[in-house]
């Protein structure tokens, strides 16, 4: 899945503690008003990212109006998350990226659940079972190459010797 594009500059408040980062957001504008609060584990994950929180959506223009919210987390480049259907998620860059979106009718308000998770793989592992072996081997010689992104790890456009390499060092 596409992620859809960043939109403007959001104000907001973090603090961490015992590893969970707590987040305080808003954007107020002539045409929407957003709002949210949320806890998150961005500088404790091991194998699990998890956000929980909810957002508040204002649409402010004097017509029926989409109010959309996206927030996004870096995570180590060496892992890529599993995004089960349906999820709030996409992957792209290296972040974790939620998107969320209401029509709303003006002045019209709406809170949503913006709470998600998605458990980390090694890039390497490209089956996502947990470790780095034979079987990604396989699958990583079916498309030598080409370009399928997936499998080009050190991402210069194409599936070939170096990302060879990498798949190795990876190694479980
Ligand atoms: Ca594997
Ligand atoms: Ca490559």
């Amino acid at each position: 899945m596409e992620c859809p594009p960043p939109m403007v500059y959001f104000d907001v408040d973090r603090s961490v503690e015992d590893g969970i980062t707590k987040s305080v957001g808003w954007d107020w504008t002539p045409t929407r008003q957003v709002y949210t609060k949320y806890e998150d584990n961005r500088t404790s994950y091991h194998k699990t990212l998890w956000l929980s929180g909810e957002a508040n959506l204002t649409n402010w223009r004097p017509k029926m109006s989409v109010v959309k919210y996206r927030h996004s987390i870096d995570i180590d480049p060496w892992l890529r998350p599993k995004v089960a259907e349906g999820s709030p998620v996409c992957f792209e860059n290296g972040a974790v990226v939620g998107y969320w979106e209401a029509r709303l009718l003006t002045a019209a308000s709406v809170t949503i659940d913006i709470s998600w998770q998605v458990d980390l793989f090694d890039r390497a592992d490209f089956n996502q079972d947990g470790v780095v072996d034979a079987e990604d081997l396989g699958l990583f010689m079916v498309w030598f190459g080409t370009d399928n992104e997936w499998y080009d790890l050190d991402g210069d456009g194409e599936v070939g010797g170096y990302d060879l390499g990498l798949l190795f060092s990876r190694w479980t």
